[in-house]
Formats: C-alpha cells, sequence, structure tokens
C-alpha cells in the first residue's frame, strides 16, 4: 500500500502526495466583496511551501447568497478569479497541486463570522437573503429574517451557478474542483430528510434528494477539463438514529452515484445538518469509519478521502499504509503548523530536498 509521501494520480493531475489541507473558511476578505485579499493568499501560499501536495481553498461562495458570512471569498465572476490566480501560481510553483471548495451555504447563509458571535445578521446589518429547500430557518437564538424556500424552476439557477464558478475557478488556475455536499448547507440541505420537506422531483425518495447534487456535479464536470478531479466533500451521516436523516449507507450509494456524474474522490466529513448533529466523541480519525464505510460499500471505483482529527505524521501514514482511504485530509493541525507536511515527511524519513524550499534549505541541514 502506498504511504503518506507517495504520489496520487487522479485523471491527469498528480499529487506530489497524500496529504491534503483541508477547506478552512478565514472570514477574511475585506470589503465583503469575495475577493480575495493578501491574507488568502499567504494562508494558502504557506501550506503549499509547508509540504501538503494538495491545498484546498476554503468553501468559496459560486453567488453572493451563498456566503456563510459577508466575509467570505467568492468566486461569481471574472474578477474573483483574477483575485486568485497570483496564488493559484505561486502554490503550483512550490510543487503543489490548488484546490478550490465550490459552496453555496444555503439556509446556514448572511451570518457574522465565528468570533463575532455566528449571529443572524439582520438587512441593515450587511444580511442577505437566505435561500433553502425548505422554509424553515436554522434555529437561532436570535431571531433570523426569512428563509426563502427555493422554487422548482429556480433550483436550476443553483446548477448553473455552480457551473459557471466552476468555469471561474478554472479561469483562477486551479486545478481541483471539491463540490460542497456537507456541514449543513444548501447540497446537504436537498440530501437530508431533515431539512427537506418538498414535495417536487428533488425532495422525497434518495434519488429525488440526490439530484441536485447529482446536477451539480455533473454541471462541475461539464466545464472542468477531462484531465483534472472532481471532489465531492459529504457529510457522511448526521448523526441521529432516532430520526429520519441521512446516513453513512446513503453516503455509500450517492458515491456511486456522483462517480458516474464525474467525481472522482468522495471527501468524508459529517454532521452540520442541525445544532445537535455532531459526534459524541471526536478524537483521532473521528470520522475515519465513515470513510471507511464508504470505500467498502460503494461499488464504483470512486476514491476516498477521510478528514477529522489527524494531528499526526504516524496517523496519516497508518490510515494510508493499512488502506483505509486514499487521502488523508487535516484540517487544524495545518493552522498549527503551516509546515506539518514537512515536518511529517521529516519524522517518516520521506523528507527530500525537492520538498524544502531553497531558501530554507539551511533550516533543514544545519539543526542545532
Ligand atoms: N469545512 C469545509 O468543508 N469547508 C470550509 O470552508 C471549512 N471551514 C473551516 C474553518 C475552520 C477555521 C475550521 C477549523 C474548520 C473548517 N471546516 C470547513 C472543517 C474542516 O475542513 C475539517 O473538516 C474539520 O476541521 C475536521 O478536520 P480536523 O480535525 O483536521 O481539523
Amino acid at each position: 500500500m502506498a504511504g503518506l509521501f507517495d504520489s496520487l494520480t487522479l485523471r491527469e493531475t498528480e499529487l506530489p502526495n497524500r496529504l491534503m489541507v483541508s477547506p478552512m473558511c478565514q472570514y477574511s476578505v475585506e470589503d465583503r466583496d469575495g475577493l480575495a485579499t493578501p491574507w488568502h493568499h499567504v494562508h494558502l501560499g504557506s501550506r503549499a511551501v509547508g509540504g501538503a501536495g494538495l491545498v484546498m481553498a476554503e468553501a468559496t461562495a459560486v453567488e453572493p447568497r451563498g456566503r456563510i458570512t459577508p466575509e467570505d471569498l467568492g468566486i461569481w465572476s471574472t474578477e474573483h478569479a483574477d483575485a486568485l490566480t497570483d496564488t493559484t501560481a505561486f502554490v503550483k510553483s512550490q510543487g503543489a497541486v490548488p484546490g478550490i471548495q465550490l459552496a453555496h451555504a444555503g439556509r446556514k447563509a448572511s451570518k457574522s463570522r465565528p468570533w463575532e458571535g455566528s449571529e443572524p445578521l439582520q438587512p441593515d446589518e450587511g444580511g442577505y437573503e437566505v435561500v433553502a429547500p425548505t422554509e424553515e430557518p436554522w434555529p437561532y437564538e436570535a431571531e433570523a429574517p426569512p428563509t426563502k424556500k427555493l422554487d422548482t424552476d429556480e433550483v436550476a439557477g443553483i446548477v448553473d451557478s455552480f457551473r459557471d464558478a466552476a468555469e471561474h475557478a478554472l479561469d483562477a488556475g486551479f486545478e481541483v474542483a471539491e463540490v460542497h455536499g456537507a456541514h449543513g448547507y444548501l447540497l446537504h440541505e436537498f440530501l437530508s430528510p431533515v431539512t427537506n420537506d418538498r414535495d417536487d422531483e428533488y425532495g422525497g425518495s434518495f434519488e429525488n434528494r440526490a439530484r441536485l447534487i447529482r446536477e451539480v456535479t455533473e454541471a462541475v464536470r461539464e466545464v472542468w477539463p477531462d484531465g483534472k478531479p472532481v471532489f465531492v466533500r459529504l457529510s457522511g451521516t448526521d448523526w441521529f438514529d432516532d430520526r429520519d436523516s441521512w446516513t453513512v449507507e446513503q453516503s455509500a450509494r450517492l458515491a456511486d452515484i456522483l462517480y458516474e456524474a464525474g467525481a472522482d474522490l468522495v471527501d468524508v466529513s459529517s454532521g452540520g445538518i442541525a445544532p445537535n448533529s455532531y459526534p459524541d466523541w471526536a478524537g483521532p480519525n473521528y470520522q475515519l469509519a465513515l470513510a471507511e464505510h464508504v470505500r467498502e460499500h460503494a461499488e464504483s471505483d470512486i476514491r476516498v478521502g477521510t478528514v477529522g482529527g489527524i494531528t499526526s505524521a504516524e496517523q496519516g501514514e497508518a490510515i494510508l499504509r493499512n488502506g483505509r482511504a486514499d487521502l488523508a485530509i487535516v484540517g487544524r493541525e495545518f493552522l498549527r503548523d503551516p509546515y506539518f507536511g514537512l515536518h511529517a515527511a521529516d519524522e517518516l524519513g520521506d523528507l527530500e530536498d525537492g520538498m524544502i524550499p531553497d531558501q530554507y534549505l539551511r533550516g533543514f541541514h544545519e539543526r542545532l
């Protein structure tokens, strides 16, 4: 079995290793216009310097209503693409592959940043329209502006936004497009019976609930070059066993549908559909069993990435060498240590000169 620092070829795209920086919102757009700033450049660039094989940019809104907060990154115009081209070029110059998570926040849109309380924003605070498969708002404690239930014919507009966003992402120089279908945001809201109360062709049966994410994946694949991979992030489960909800069995079934629609890898996360939709325990590898279930039960050749509680080189290496997933995805450890990739390679005896930037060679060779 391959190790963490073996390359992985997906279509014609070679990841230099199997370590991905998980998409992490930075809430750092300065003028509430969705445009990338120096913060995004340094944040993504330093993780590329730090040895990650794939650097996935945060949940990036496909339309203004799709932003979680007004400070989220967007990719709905040429200007948004232009603001990211230097960053993708820099990531590539460091030997890493740049990816972007294409996202729509659904009923979790239009709120303040986590460090400002994640409260719903009123129109006079810069709040904007919130759309979802249902008119049931997220159950905030504070009063929230109404959530608009998308009409059937408005759903096609969402698919178009993802397709257009993928085109802009390609122009910006990204090599991997990841559709965000997790964490209680719009596409997950259609998948889960917890939030999907529709009686049109986008609600009810499993096939109907899966229709939107399938159509979005097909639309992204339509414009994404054949040689480049498409990922989809899923919540493997809603973590409810006492109500009709999204389960790991449905995730495995969906993985095959997504493969048919053109996806190459599912990135298996979990939860987020409601305030109590979280695991009881979130220690090391806490979502690995979900990824393994999908890997074992999907009948197609779809690859599977695991995320959650990976904080050491040994853990990532063990996941890969034991064949439990195809990609180790690391979030918070990369916030603590932007050079986690280099440190992990060093620990595993896999550090090669080509990975260390010339500017930093003496730091690794002349140790005190
Ligand atoms: N997950 C997403 O799918 N998209 C995001 O944009 C996103 N933003 C995040 C921002 C922060 C600051 C953090 C800590 C997490 C975020 N997540 C997001 C979840 C992470 O990608 C990851 O799945 C989660 O932190 C678990 O992995 P970890 O234990 O390695 O941190």
